[in-house]
C-alpha cells in the first residue's frame, strides 16, 4: 500500500494507524500548494478532488476519504484492538464519532488556517469550536479514550486535528480531559515514528 499525504495534515492519522497495525506502506508525499508529487507527477491524477490523504492498494485502486481509509485500514486486521465489528452497537458509535469530527471539528477548524479571515469570522468560528470541545471534554472526563477504555482510529484522527490548536494559538489546558487524551495519544510509539518519518 502507499500513503499519499503531506506533512501536519489530517493524512497523518492513518500515517499512524498504519504504524499501529503494523502494516506494510510506503509514504508518498504531495506538496499540497503545488499539488506535485515528490517525483514530480501530479497529485491530481491520483486523486482528483486534490487533497491528501488517498491510499494506492497493491492493485492500484485508490481510496480516498480519511475517515473512509481509516476504516478500511482497521479492517485489514480484524483482531487488532482497533478493529470493530460491523453492524455493532460499538462500530455504530465508531462511525458516529469519525462523521462527527470530519463534519463538526475537521470542517470546522479548517477555516482557521486562513490568516486573512476577519478577527470577527474567526470567532464565530472558534466559539463553535469551543462548543464542540466542550462535548468532547464531557466525553472524556470519565473515559480515556472516546468508546472507553479501549483506543480506537477515531482518537487517531482527534488526536491529529487538536494537534492544529498550536496552529491557531488555542491552548488545549483549557480542556483538561482533552489534553490528557491528546498527549496520551502523542507519546505512543506509533505516532511519534509517524512524526519522524514526516520531517
Ligand atoms: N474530506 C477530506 C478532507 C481532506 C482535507 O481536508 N485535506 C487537507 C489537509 S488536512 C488538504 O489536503 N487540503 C488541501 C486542499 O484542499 O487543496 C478527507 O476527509 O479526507
Amino acid at each position: 500500500m502507499k500513503l499519499y499525504y503531506a506533512p501536519d495534515t489530517c493524512s497523518l492519522a492513518p500515517h499512524i494507524v498504519l504504524r499501529e497495525l503494523g502494516l506494510p506502506f510506503s509514504l508518498v508525499r504531495v506538496n499540497n500548494q503545488t499539488k506535485l508529487m515528490e517525483d514530480g507527477r501530479d497529485y491530481l491524477d491520483i486523486n482528483p478532488k486534490g487533497y491528501v490523504a488517498a491510499l494506492a492498494l497493491a492493485d492500484g485502486t485508490i481510496i480516498t476519504e480519511g475517515p473512509v481509509i481509516l476504516l478500511y485500514l482497521a479492517s485489514l486486521a480484524p483482531d487488532s484492538p482497533l478493529a470493530m465489528t460491523p453492524g455493532s452497537l460499538p462500530y455504530i458509535r465508531l462511525l458516529e464519532w469519525l462523521n462527527f469530527l470530519a463534519t463538526e471539528l475537521h470542517a470546522g477548524m479548517s477555516p482557521l488556517f486562513n490568516r486573512t479571515l476577519p478577527q470577527q469570522v474567526r470567532a464565530t468560528f472558534e466559539t463553535r469550536l469551543f462548543r464542540r470541545f466542550d462535548y468532547l471534554e464531557a466525553t472524556l472526563k470519565d473515559n480515556l479514550f472516546l468508546q472507553g477504555e479501549a483506543m480506537s482510529i477515531a482518537d487517531i484522527y482527534l488526536y491529529v486535528l487538536c494537534g492544529w490548536c498550536n496552529v491557531f494559538g488555542i491552548d488545549l489546558a483549557g480542556w483538561p480531559a482533552l489534553d490528557c487524551h491528546h498527549r496520551a495519544i502523542h507519546a505512543r510509539p506509533a505516532t511519534q515514528a509517524a512524526w519522524l518519518a514526516e520531517k
